[in-house]
């Protein structure tokens, strides 16, 4: 099967990572298509970010192979239903799958995030996903996201220092990593901390591979059907869903 994992920033050694996270768990038969969004903001750190992010996952879901599957790589899931709208195939987002992996091991997680306001987006999926009663707390660590990548950021003793806190002042058994671009850190936490450490890349690949196993679909019927034509004005003209694009959508094929 193919699983397309989009990165909705533009930064490609961000993708680079991530897909290399995701190769490392794949199943032998999985391909991984790790692309990077065309167009939008380096690092998604807001809701203006994150609401820019979204025509580049469009283009990603509308372009290129079709897959089986796709993961929206942003832990603030961006675009999440919308991308659910455009295909069949089942679409996951890392913070959906990081909770939800989170719970079949533990009764109580914390995510660790990177900036503070990256911290109440997550505080509001923990709401909309209905993880109130298994998430404990989230943690910022005010490690902005391109700074992950470099070694002088010291964000690796940032993020263990936080989620030792998390371990010893909220009652937490498991760490949810709050953004893509920690997929590297998972094991680094797990040898010290000695608690499950869940990175959403690898959950969501997993999910996929599960789902798509299933042989399950996104349903077409309610919020999530394709979207209705009608008629967009301006610079997204050319993004209004005419009356064949449920069609040109169910006639995507995975070669
Ligand atoms: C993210 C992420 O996962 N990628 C990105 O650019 N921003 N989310 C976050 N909370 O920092």
């Amino acid at each position: 099967m193919r699983i397309k994992l989009i990165n909705p920033n533009t930064t490609q050694s961000m993708t680079d990572l991530i897909g290399d996270a995701a190769r490392a768990v794949a199943a032998p038969g999985t391909e991984i298509l790790a692309v990077t969004s065309r167009s939008g903001a380096a690092s998604i750190e807001g809701h203006y970010d994150e609401a820019m992010s979204i025509i580049g996952l469009v283009d990603e879901i509308m372009d290129g192979p079709a897959a089986d599957a796709y993961v929206v790589a942003c832990f603030g899931d961006p675009g999440l239903l919308a991308a659910r709208e455009l295909t069949g195939a089942p679409v996951f987002g890392i913070a959906e799958a990081a909770m939800h992996a989170a719970t079949f091991v533990a009764t109580g997680f914390s995510v660790v995030t990177t900036l503070e306001r990256t911290r109440i987006i997550a505080e509001h999926l923990v709401r909309n996903y209905g993880m109130q009663n298994h998430c404990r707390r989230v943690r910022a660590t005010d490690v902005p996201v391109l700074e992950l990548e470099k070694p002088e950021s010291n964000a690796r003793a940032i993020i263990l220092a936080e989620c030792e806190r998390a371990l010893s002042e909220d009652r937490s058994e498991a760490i949810v990593l709050g953004c893509a671009g920690m997929a590297d850190l998972a094991k680094f936490l797990e040898d010290r901390l000695q608690v499950p450490v869940i990175d959403g890349v690898v959950a969501a690949v997993k999910f996929a591979e599960a789902i798509v196993g299933m042989g399950l679909k996104t349903s077409k019927r309610g919020d999530l059907a394709y979207p209705l034509p009608k008629t967009y004005r301006g610079k997204l003209a050319g993004y209004a869903p005419d009356t064949r694009l449920a069609d040109r959508l169910t006639a995507r094929k995975v070669s």
